[in-house]
């Protein structure tokens, strides 16, 4: 681990000691300094050394001081007094849903509970509901929150696994004995959580293809290993299959292993109806069994009398019905996207500045980007009031005069309040260029409050979009209950987008209701919710979702021209 990362990780635990002390403030500007730390160009170790910690931005003195300590000595007494003030077991316990910082006191002091293998116990022998403030309700939802955060723990999300992905192939790549390497499984389906991997190459040596994959750097089990296939595990636990295949066979395998299981049955049986076999060695006729495709998936659904049908949409939702009727959509396609519709800057909670987001987005080859930080009243993000919105804007603007073939849109992330309102005046809003509206709060005041609060977002002229419109954290946070259906409706009519937040625990709109609000035409703008310059790298995970969500190029906003974008939203 590089310097930075290890001074990120150690302000990141002292950030979250914090979080579960209720102390929001240091822990917040712990949190924020771990972050800029992390993506710091500079080696932390040289900063030190010239003696400029505190011209880090969000690095003062006290911080300062512990990457000191730190870079001198290796270790950390401030983490280790927040570590000894705390139970232990504290930590394991925030991640379960739910169970914020009082009650692991409560459940540590009362219970003695350190973990959450003793949690689940102590609500199982009713001893949680008989606390004081506690009852039936409360451990069932204890019971519920272990339960998904086991099941989480099993799958990764898609946007952390790819760049790995990405490295196996490489790897793969450089093997003599491997003609080709591709991946299948549900990453190749881009679904937002990926269990294991699934690496295939074309080879005629089997067995070296083998030996070379169970060699790899980070393997630390090896499961099975066979002539033509092997299972491993990498890191501390992501599961990786192996299979090697002739060339001959590429295409047919690709497709069995690509799956996704409902879609290859639905194939299969339609080819058997048609008086083929189809299996991962080919597809074959019945009567001589003569191989007639499988060097390509292609020619797979071409001689099934399909249309191709991309692997983001093999899920079994009607894309075969649709391709043997040739009206599969013409997806939307990852090079499409000109721009991002949805970044924070360091004027809020982000810790970007405004050039560096123009430049980095530049060598992404995006022609704009819309700045969309938080507003007034989200203090703890550093929210932006209408006096330094106003200098933003001026900001923005005096940047632009110097950018030639790409444009800063001047926005604003603002927030939904309880009341459905805004806590910035429309006008205000009526002289930016894009405006997310999102809420923040109150998830759990129920379905009727939630569908109102957002309808009453969109009535306002000078909404946008509605950003992460159903706020849901992936294997953290279950969607706050809203009408989706009655949203759309009064989107369409509005005529205001929906956001696909491209953040990999976000995904939101997913992909189900990506296709919901396109039925009731509703445009859709994709948005990074980028804080910080790497994450700018996460728009094709929201083209991903899009894509399954049956999207085509028209449906998405980002794929405008600026000029065409200005038109769009200035309804
Ligand atoms: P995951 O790993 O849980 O995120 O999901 P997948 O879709 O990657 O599933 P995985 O890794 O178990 O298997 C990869 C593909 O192999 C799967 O999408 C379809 C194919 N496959 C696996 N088992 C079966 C099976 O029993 N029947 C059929 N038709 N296909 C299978
Ligand atoms: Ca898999
Ligand atoms: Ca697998
Ligand atoms: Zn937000």
């Amino acid at each position: 681990m590089s310097a930075n990362a290890e001074v990120a990780r150690i302000l990141y635990e002292i950030g979250e000691l914090y979080a579960i002390k209720g102390e929001s403030f240091p822990s917040r500007a712990y949190l924020i300094a771990a972050q800029r730390i992390e993506s710091l160009q500079d080696d932390i170790r040289s900063v030190y050394e010239k003696g400029e910690l505190q011209v880090i931005p969000g690095v003062g003195k006290s911080i300062a001081a512990a990457i000191e300590e730190f870079l001198e000595s290796g270790g950390c007494s401030h983490l280790q007094k927040l570590r000894e003030s705390l139970p232990s077991g504290a930590q394991e316990l925030m991640a379960l849903e739910g169970i914020g910082p009082k009650t692991i006191m409560k459940l540590f002091y009362e219970l003695k509970v350190t973990s959450i293998d003793q949690l689940e116990k102590a609500a199982r022998s009713g001893k949680v509901r008989k606390l004081k403030g506690f009852g039936p309700i409360s451990e069932k939802n204890v019971l519920q929150a272990i339960e998904d955060y086991r099941g989480f723990q099993k799958r990764f999300l898609l946007g952390q696994i790819l760049p790995v992905l990405r490295e196996i192939e490489e790897y793969m790549s450089s093997c003599g004995a491997v003609l080709r390497v591709d991946f299948g499984g549900s990453a190749r389906r881009m679904k937002e959580t990926v269990g294991d991997l699934d690496i295939l190459v074309a080879s005629e040596k089997g067995e070296e293809a083998v030996e070379y994959f169970i060699s790899m750097p980070r393997v630390t089990r090896v499961i099975s290993k066979g002539s033509t296939r092997s299972t491993i595990i990498v890191g501390s636990n992501l599961q990786v299959d192996l299979r090697a295949v002739p060339p001959e066979s590429f295409g047919a395998a690709l497709q069995y292993f690509t799956g996704s299981k409902e879609h290859n049955i639905k194939l299969r049986t339609l080819a058997v109806k048609l008086g083929y076999k189809l299996n991962e060695y080919g597809l074959f006729r019945r009567k001589d069994d003569k191989k007639v495709a499988g060097e390509t998936e292609e020619t797979i659904y071409q001689t099934l009398g399909l249309e191709y049908v991309e692997p983001e949409l093999r899920e079994d939702r009607g894309e075969i019905e649709a391709a043997m009727k040739g009206s599969l959509p013409n997806l939307v396609k990852y090079g499409d996207v000109r721009g991002d519709l949805h970044v924070h800057s360091s004027w809020s909670d982000g810790n970007i500045e405004l050039d560096e987001i123009a430049e980095g987005a530049q060598q992404l080859g995006l022609e704009y980007i819309a700045i969309c930080d938080h507003s007034r009243s989200l203090g703890i993000a550093r929210g932006l009031d209408e006096k330094r919105l106003r200098k933003q804007m001026k900001a923005i603007e005096k940047l632009n005069r110097n950018l030639e073939g790409f444009m800063l849109l001047k926005g604003i992330e603002v927030n939904i309040m309880a009341d459905g309102g805004f806590d910035l005046s429309n006008d205000i809003l009526k002289d930016l260029d894009f405006v997310v509206a999102s809420i923040h709060s109150g998830f759990k005041s129920g379905m009727k409050k939630m569908t109102d609060r957002l309808i009453s977002a969109i009535h306002n002229e000078y909404v946008s979009t509605i950003g992460h419109p159903t706020g849901r954290l992936i294997q953290r946070r279950q969607p706050y209950p809203v009408d989706l259906k009655k949203v759309f409706g009064a989107a369409a009519d509005q005529r205001v987008m929906m956001e696909i937040n491209a953040l990999p625990n976000r995904l939101d709109l997913n992909d189900v209701n990506c296709k919901g609000a396109m039925e009731h035409d509703v445009s859709i703008s994709i948005g990074t919710d980028a804080h910080a310059l790497g994450q700018l790298r996460y728009l094709p995970l929201g083209v991903s979702v899009a894509r399954r969500g049956w999207l085509q190029t028209k449906d998405v906003a980002n794929t405008l021209r600026i000029r065409e974008l200005f038109r769009k939203v200035s309804r």
